[in-house]
């Protein structure tokens, strides 16, 4: 078994009801699986667009990352995405990506385990921290909890809770 992190995010044709029937699909074909709650995030990067709701996903799989690829990218279609329309960066209905495959490193043309930009985004750290802060990124050695506090990224991030709060 190898456990796994997956960043989850979407902003497009109703956001969090695009991260909950992807959450059943993943639960419905693994083991372990476990979310973190959702969180409001300013969008990086692409074009002016709306914010995002992202969150982090913790599962444990038998299959390798070519074919959790294959399995995750087939969600990402069943939520209409095309990826032949898409701006870089800009406004999807469905993104999941591969973090970390247990202490894998990949980088392959269609694959790069760990997410080469994952150090870099306080929109992955943050959900991650909450689910896994002790898991070990096998490129730097270091721990969630460090990454998340070494990390520079001003963007803000907010909980769903923090937010209604607000209102
Ligand atoms: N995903 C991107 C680009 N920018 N910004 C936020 N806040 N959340 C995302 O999931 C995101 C992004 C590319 O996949
Ligand atoms: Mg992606
Ligand atoms: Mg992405």
């Amino acid at each position: 078994m190898t456990q796994v992190l997956i960043s989850i995010g979407s902003n497009k044709h109703n956001p969090q009801l695009q991260i909950e029937r992807a959450f059943s699909k993943l639960n419905e074909r693994f083991e372990n699986v476990r979310m973190s709650s959702l969180y409001l995030t300013e969008p990086v990067g692409g074009i002016p667009q709306s914010e995002f709701i992202n969150a982090a996903i913790r599962l444990d799989t038998q299959l390798n990352a070519h074919d959790l690829l294959q399995f995750i990218m087939d969600i990402e279609r069943q939520a209409h995405r095309n990826r032949s329309m898409e701006i870089p960066n800009g406004p999807r209905s469905l993104d999941l990506d591969i973090i970390l495959f247990g202490d894998e490193i990949c980088s392959e043309p269609d694959l790069v385990i760990p997410h080469p930009r994952f150090r870099d985004r306080r929109f992955v750290l943050e959900p991650m921290q909450a689910i896994a802060p002790e898991v070990i990124d096998p490129v730097s050695n270091k721990s969630i909890s460090q990454l998340l506090a070494e990390c520079t990224d001003l963007n803000w991030v907010k909980t769903m809770e923090a937010e209604l709060l607000t209102q």
